[in-house]
């Protein structure tokens, strides 16, 4: 049996249809940075150009969301990878000796 669908064109000519995956892609994870009273606004600025890749005006913006709504979204990722930057973050913040709090979670 062949592996794909086959459909014989004119001349004799073999195309492989493509073919629905029968396995569901990967979870992704968020990864979120959460609000406290503590670690200062500028810190959490360089945080977010040095981890997650933003400009001063994208990580000024993701960085108020945080401070307004207590929590904010930093980059959706495969889980080995927003494993690494919750580490990396916290490990950071832990250094300077701030609270700030890096979390994963499924997106579902
Ligand atoms: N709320 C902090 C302050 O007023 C700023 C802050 C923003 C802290 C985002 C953490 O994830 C955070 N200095």
């Amino acid at each position: 049996m062949p592996d794909r669908k086959e459909t014989t064109q004119r001349e004799d000519s073999v195309v492989l249809e493509p073919r629905k995956s029968r396995v569901k892609p990967p979870p992704l994870y968020r990864v979120l940075l959460l609000n406290d009273d503590f670690t200062p606004m500028d810190f959490v600025i360089v945080v977010l150009e040095k981890f997650f890749s933003m400009n001063r005006e994208q990580a000024t913006l993701v960085m108020l969301k945080v401070h307004r709504e207590g929590k904010g979204v930093c980059g959706i990722y495969p889980k080995d990878l927003a494993s690494t930057k919750v580490e990396q973050v916290s490990a950071f913040a832990r250094q300077h000796q701030h609270p700030l709090a890096c979390v994963m979670e499924e997106n579902t």
